[in-house]
This record gives structure tokens, C-alpha cells and sequence, in this order.
């Protein structure tokens, strides 16, 4: 009889406008998950390191223009570059928790109005599937109150705005798993139920094959 595949890490995404608190509470979940026995690693997109990263980031900071259809597939490629590693680090049981994901790419770009959503969508067709995406959900007044704006390109509250509206679109995809969270809850609070969240994630897709993005 062939031995049971090994169990395998599961991949979940954490999205929402900024300063909803995605990259503290992927740093606390990775954490909570390591200090519990489960092997969990961080990523973050755009991973600025890579040369494509650097691009990314200088169009980010107004360094650099880049036209729009060439900065949203600059984005899918950052993820694409990631994808052999990441797979390895499921495959090996590592659960993989990414700050930004495809869903960031899409509702970015289509924001800036004469973009189709289906045009958005698909160089990241076939990507590693989420198996959770975890939407951190804040109103504007809220997140407004976490304090300004940085200077980077998107971050005003006009764009957030529409941006969100096409995180809500995305998110009536019924074929994903996502769970909206409060993110207005304490730190401590909103890590408590993430935690419990990915745990019950982890348990369930252990045995299950992972799933390709939008196909
Ligand atoms: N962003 C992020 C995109 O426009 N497309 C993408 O595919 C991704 C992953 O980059 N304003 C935008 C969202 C952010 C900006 O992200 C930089 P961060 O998390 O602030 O480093
Ligand atoms: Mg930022």
C-alpha cells in the first residue's frame, strides 16, 4: 500500500485597504503558529528585494513611471517569481501566510478606471490558490484615524475608496474561501481570531490538493 502524502502547509492571504493591520497581524499569526509547533513562513507582496521588486518599488516611490498595463504585470511577475518556492514550502507542510496577494494586483489597477476586471485577472490565473483569504475589513473614518497617508503612489483616500469597492467585487467570487474580519478590534483581539481561523484552515486543506487561482 503507498504511503499517506505527507500533510501539507496551507496557503493563506491577508488583504484589505491600508493600515487595516495586514502586515502586523501576518507578523503575529506566523509567530502564533511557529510558537505552536506549526511551520509558518511570512511573505510579503511586492517583495521589493528582487530586480523586479526594485522596479515595483521605484514606480511606488514616483522614482520611476511606468505605464499601467506594464506595472500590474510587474506585479504578477513579483508573485510568479515566488510561486517554485512557494509550492516547495507547502509540499514540505509549511504553511505560507502572504501580506498582499492577486487580490491587492487586481483591485489596484482596476481602480484606475479602463481596466476590465477579466484583464486584471488573468496573469495570475493559475497562481497558487489561497486556501483563506482573511479580508481586514475598516471603514475610511477608521483607518483615517490610524494617522496619514504616506507619499507613495495610491495613497490617497480617493483611490482607497475604490479600491475597496473592487476588493467587494472580487469578493463575490463564491469559488474562494474568503472571511471578512473586523479590523477595528484591538490588535490582540483581531490576532485571537485569525489565529483560530487559520488553524481550522490548517486542519481542513492537510490532505487536500492545492487548487489553482481562478481556473
Ligand atoms: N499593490 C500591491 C498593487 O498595486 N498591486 C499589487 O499587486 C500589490 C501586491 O502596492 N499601495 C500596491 C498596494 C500598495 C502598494 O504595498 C505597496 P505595501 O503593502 O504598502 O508595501
Ligand atoms: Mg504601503
Amino acid at each position: 500500500r503507498a504511503a499517506m502524502a505527507a500533510r501539507r502547509g496551507a496557503l493563506i492571504a491577508l488583504e484589505g485597504v491600508d493600515r487595516a493591520g495586514k502586515s502586523t497581524q501576518g507578523r503575529r499569526l506566523v509567530e502564533a503558529l511557529r510558537e505552536a509547533g506549526h511551520p509558518a513562513d511570512l511573505l510579503r507582496f511586492p517583495d521589493r528585494t528582487t530586480e523586479i521588486g526594485q522596479l515595483i518599488s521605484s514606480y511606488l516611490g514616483r522614482e520611476k513611471n511606468l505605464e499601467d498595463h506594464t506595472i500590474h504585470l510587474l506585479f504578477s511577475a513579483n508573485r510568479w517569481e515566488h510561486v517554485p518556492m512557494m509550492k516547495e514550502k507547502l509540499q514540505q507542510g509549511i504553511t505560507v501566510v502572504v501580506d498582499r496577494y492577486a487580490f491587492s494586483g487586481v483591485a489596484f489597477t482596476s481602480a484606475k478606471g479602463n481596466f476590465g476586471l477579466d484583464w486584471c485577472k488573468q496573469p495570475d490565473v493559475g497562481l497558487p490558490k489561497p486556501d483563506l483569504i482573511l479580508f481586514l475589513q475598516l471603514n475610511p473614518e477608521a483607518a483615517a484615524e490610524r494617522g496619514n497617508f504616506g507619499q507613495e503612489r495610491y495613497e490617497t483616500s480617493s483611490f482607497q475608496e475604490k479600491v475597496l469597492q473592487c476588493f467587494y467585487c472580487l469578493m463575490e467570487d463564491k469559488s474562494l474561501n474568503w472571511k471578512t474580519v473586523d479590523a477595528s478590534k484591538s490588535i490582540e483581539d483581531l490576532h485571537r481570531e485569525i489565529k483560530s481561523i487559520a488553524k481550522e484552515t490548517m486542519q481542513e486543506v492537510q490532505n487536500k490538493p492545492l487548487g489553482e487561482l481562478w481556473k
